[in-house]
């Protein structure tokens, strides 16, 4: 069912549900990303020093010998002997083999053969493929500077992938290595076109940014509300997805309660104590089930990892906190939550680690938010792409989706460690099956985050927000920026609560559809 957990691939072998952040100890650069990347091999990825550049402009003898265009810069300091160059070109395969004459990507400890990419178009979704007689590992690099752009790690199937988006004016290379040190062996390089969509569906985008401002009018059959000015600094996020807009006409979230089924929330946070759901039906701390929904003294939510009235966030990244606060936080941050007028419910399932190994317990926290009265269901946590959901979950999105509660997921964060060709689950089991909807993650530069799955070839209700460098609130009062599948999804969330406190009457089917036929294709920048 559920694969290698997120973002921790070699520290942990039990399979395991994670939340979808990035820690921001790994993923502030792309420079971070590259070393995470080294880091997981087992290496230090410190870089080697000491071995000149020079090496770098000798011809190797083959067809680019003597190519200025192909002086790389610094990137390549790491780099001992000549390594081979060729030429791929866009839809073609080439045979090759890593051996003990090639030179040397010291920072893999790898030989390595880097390839030209030739005939390409501008705006063409090209995908590279490796198979190999080892455990292979691909950069694609700005071939004028040698600076990484993306890399493939595939640390399940051992057959990494990169898909991107040719630039206008780029020039690409593409590195083979290794994952392992010093492997020789065969191997087989493919460049193919991704197949173009004719449906209005993006391969990176899907139906493309959230708009609150479009979708929440829409849902109360008005003229699309006049954007607000820009409020700028930390509230960039909200001015991207247009969330001022709605404000303005009083739509705040009022009168809906959002569940997180996260890691916990720290209820006593300064900017969110105001907004927790209050189970009033539930006498607190009389040791019985007044309202007798099965779980006792459930004044704030519930825990289903420790089975305490206690939901309380103990994840080391407070990873529940800081997705309650982009939902519904006070103004403490210097950052409103998208709808910082709804409640949110705390449910606990993700462990300290931010892991739950059991789509059940899950299924079982879906369960208690629909029938205690929420409205929409953040899910920022998944598996691999493929895992699939456990028969207990699918039943439980069913029930939420019949009862009227949307259920937002996240889409995960695989696309350089798997070369995800498309969401992890439940965000694309549930979104395909019209279950609920997925969301990917793009910056404030509209540029898809480097980590964030991609929407892919099969079109299903998926929208790209905001989830690079998003601040919001942390356990013990304090704020920082995250990035990841995880900080996007309850942006759509948040803007979910705006439709609906603007209009309850508006089934999952119908929000769905507005966001998804609202959403904006405008201005996004093609990745990567
Ligand atoms: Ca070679
Ligand atoms: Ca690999
Ligand atoms: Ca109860
Ligand atoms: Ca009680």
């Amino acid at each position: 069912m559920f694969t290698i957990p997120r973002s921790q691939a070699s520290l942990q072998s039990e399979p395991s549900l994670h939340g979808l952040v990035e820690s921001p100890f790994k993923s502030r650069s792309r420079f971070n990303e590259a070393r995470h990347a080294l880091r997981l091999r087992g290496r230090s990825g410190e870089p080697a020093v000491g071995i000149s550049s020079e090496f770098y402009g000798t011809p190797s003898g083959d067809e680019l010998s003597g190519s200025k265009s192909y002086a790389f810069g610094r990137a390549l300091r790491s780099v001992r002997g000549t390594i081979s160059r060729s030429v791929l070109r866009a839809g073609q395969s080439v045979k090759g083999a890593l051996s003990k004459t090639d030179g040397q990507d010291l920072n893999l400890a790898s030989y390595a053969d880097d390839y030209v990419l030739r005939s390409v178009r501008p705006g063409q979704r090209v995908e590279i493929n490796l198979k190999g007689k080892f455990d292979g590992y691909l950069q694609l690099l700005n071939a004028r500077t040698g600076r990484e752009l993306l890399y493939g790690d595939d640390t399940s199937n051992l057959n990494p992938r990169m898909v991107f988006t040719a630039q206008k004016g780029m020039k690409y290379a593409i590195r083979v290595s290794s994952a392992r040190p010093n492997k020789t062996g065969k191997y087989t390089l493919r460049s193919k076109a991704v197949t173009p969509s004719n449906t209005g569906f993006d391969f990176f985008y899907g139906y493309g940014l959230v708009d609150a401002a479009a979708a929440v009018s829409q849902a109360i059959g008005q003229p699309r509300f006049a954007n607000a000015a820009p409020i700028g600094g930390d509230n960039w996020s909200l001015d991207l997805v247009n969330a001022p807009a709605v404000w303005a006409k009083g739509f705040t979230g009022q009168g809906v309660t959002v569940a997180v089924i996260d890691s916990g929330v720290d209820y006593n946070h300064p900017d969110l104590f105001g907004n927790i759901w209050n189970n009033s039906r539930e006498i607190p701390n009389n040791g019985i089930d007044d309202d007798g929904n099965g779980y006792i003294d459930d004044r704030l939510g519930w825990n289903f990892v420790n089975h305490t009235n206690q939901p309380a966030d103990d994840a080391i990244d407070g990873h529940g906190t800081h997705v309650a606060g982009i939902i519904a936080g006070q103004v403490g941050s210097g950052k409103l939550g998208v709808a910082h007028g709804a409640k949110i419910m705390p449910l606990k399932v993700l462990d300290a680690r931010g892991a739950v190994n059991d789509d059940a317990v899950i299924a079982r926290a879906v369960r208690y938010a629909v029938d205690n009265g929420a409205r929409v269901i953040n899910l920022s946590l998944g598996g691999d792409p493929g895992s699939g959901v456990a028969p207990e979950l699918e039943a439980a999105m069913s029930f939420a989706r019949d009862s009227g509660a949307v259920v937002v997921m996240a889409s995960g964060n695989e696309r350089q460690r798997l070369g995800a060709l498309k969401p992890g689950d439940p965000a694309f089991f549930g979104a395909v099956r019209n279950l609920g909807i997925s969301v990917g993650a793009i910056g404030a530069n509209r540029r898809m985050y480097i980590d964030s799955n991609p929407s892919g070839n099969t079109p299903h209700r998926f929208v790209v927000a905001p989830g690079i460098q998003v601040r919001s609130t942390l356990p013990g009062a304090i704020y920082d920026r995250y990035d990841g599948t995880s900080m996007a999804t309850p942006h759509v969330a948040g803007v979910v609560a705006l439709m609906l406190s603007a209009n309850p009457n508006l089934t999952p089917t119908q929000v769905e559809e507005i966001l998804i036929s609202t959403a904006d294709r405008q201005g996004l920048t093609l990745a990567p």
